[in-house]
């Protein structure tokens, strides 16, 4: 194949997630998730947003969906919001929260869209944080389970790619964490790292008991997997030493040995629960049969990296800080490393020993400073510079011979980003908040033209 080119398979999307794009938190029957009382709390987000408003996509979902229709993407990636399914968290099933994205999923279909689903994205129902702690408690994993269940025997007739969670290292260690900075939803500092190493143990668990959930509960054969973010480690230079290095630093760094280690190998690096010590988690029999399920696909959330290096000490390798000066992007960690996708995809096969999953790039983009010009244009070419980069570094991972089957920016529109609020932009649209109107930006555009000649340009 051509430099740069992709095959005519190649699954091209954009991904969004349910709290930071719909909006409309009161209606349809839905309940507080824990970002809506965060958000609300005096001093948790950047000017007191909120996902009150978001971008509306509850109400505009469908002007949504042709703009991506427009992008020419055959697969969007969005979440399900669990409290607008099950308000309280458990038990009852809220019908009419399963009928928007009924609605949604035969938008999508109608225009010739896969839609894949992923079940949480971290707006976990605020009764279940109130009645047990939510991610602190074990019953959270089963009560995943179950809601899971009610989702994929009601939807699972119009979508057949799932993904059960999105990033347990995210909204674990920052919810709960005690390092945290800023802090996401519910914004506990709990007292030891044992304990939040616990919550992710439980979203781990949570994960393998939903991936059996959709298998028995959908009626059509599906497609299921994670997504990770997983911490790629990357060479400081192509040599055998440096890449032993980066392989054997993959273990422990962004502490991948206690969240893709379990799911992919069946148990916690011996790295990293050296590295714990006391803070490991409780794990009781069972527990890693049940996270270690059979995956169709992993889901790899990727926007920078960690330098390594081959140096003299006791491990044999050593993480690199970054000079000062170093280029990033609009958020205080997007370091730009192109080619931590090739690294994070090559990773996951030989460090990982996954040779034939199949890989998907379920996140990638940058926020950055987009300014509406006078001609009422925003001309964003350093997310342009940054997207062709990681693109490039994606074909090739595809052109030694790795399973890369689809890619996914992150995101469709500027949306409500977390601790950020709106103030940091990420979408390949541009959102006015004050008027809901969308404005494709030139990043827009070139995604286009590389979906239409199936190539980086
Ligand atoms: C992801 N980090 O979060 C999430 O899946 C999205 O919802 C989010 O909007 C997007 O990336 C941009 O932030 C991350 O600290 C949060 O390295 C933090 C990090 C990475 C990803």
């Amino acid at each position: 194949m051509n430099q740069n080119q992709f095959p005519e398979d190649f699954c091209w999307g954009v991904a969004t997630a349910s709290y930071q794009i719909e909006g409309a938190i009161a209606e349809g029957g839905r309940k507080p998730s824990v970002w809506d009382t965060f958000s609300a709390t005096p001093g948790r987000v950047v000017n007191g947003d909120t996902g009150e408003f978001a971008c509306d996509h509850y109400h505009q979902y469908e002007n949504d969906v042709q703009l991506m229709v427009k992008l020419g993407i055959k697969h969007y990636r969005f979440s399900i919001a669990w409290p607008r399914v099950i308000p309280d968290g458990r038990g009852k099933v809220n019908e009419e929260g399963i009928d928007f994205y009924k609605r949604l999923v035969d938008c999508l279909l109608e225009a010739g869209i896969t839609p894949h689903a992923t079940l949480f994205h971290w707006d976990s129902p605020q009764a279940l944080e109130d009645l047990y702690g939510s991610w602190q408690s074990r019953q959270m994993a089963f009560d995943f389970a179950d809601y899971v269940s009610a989702v994929v025997s009601r939807l699972g007739d119009r979508i057949t790619h799932w993904m059960t969670i999105n990033e347990i290292l995210c909204f674990t260690h920052m919810g709960y964490g005690v390092e945290a900075d800023p802090p996401h939803a519910p914004g506990k500092r709990v007292n030891t790292q044992k304990e939040v190493w616990q919550t992710s143990h439980h979203a781990l668990l949570a994960h393998g008991l939903g991936c059996q959930a959709i298998r028995a509960a959908s009626p059509t054969p599906c497609h299921v997997a994670l997504v990770d973010n997983f911490g790629v480690t990357v060479p400081i230079n192509e040599s055998i030493a440096h890449i032993a290095a980066a392989k054997k630093a993959l273990h422990t760094c962004f502490q991948n040995g206690g969240i893709i280690f379990p799911v992919l190998t069946g148990s916690y690096s011996s790295a990293m629960l050296e590295e714990l010590g006391k803070d490991a988690p409780e794990i009781k029999p069972g527990d890693l049969e049940i996270i270690h399920q059979p995956l169709d696909a992993l889901g790899l959330n990727i926007y920078t990296g960690t330098y390594v290096r081959a140096v003299d000490n006791e491990r044999g390798y050593e993480l690199l800080d970054l000079p000062k000066g170093y280029p990033r992007m609009h958020m205080p960690w997007l370091n730009i490393l192109p080619e931590s996708i090739y690294w994070g995809i090559r990773h996951v096969s030989e460090t990982l020993g996954q040779k034939d999953l199949p890989v998907f790039i379920t996140e990638n983009g940058c926020a950055a400073e987009d300014e509406v010009n006078a001609k009422g244009e925003v001309i964003d070419t350093d997310r342009i510079m940054y997207l062709r980069q990681y693109l490039k570094s994606a074909s090739r991972a595809i052109s030694e011979g790795y399973p890369l089957k689809g890619y996914f920016v992150w995101t469709l529109m500027d949306n409500f980003e977390w601790a950020w609020g709106y103030s940091r932009r990420f979408g390949i649209i541009y959102t006015d908040y004050s008027t809901q109107n969308r404005i494709p930006k030139a990043s827009f555009d070139w995604y286009a033209e590389c979906i239409r000649q199936r190539r980086v340009v």
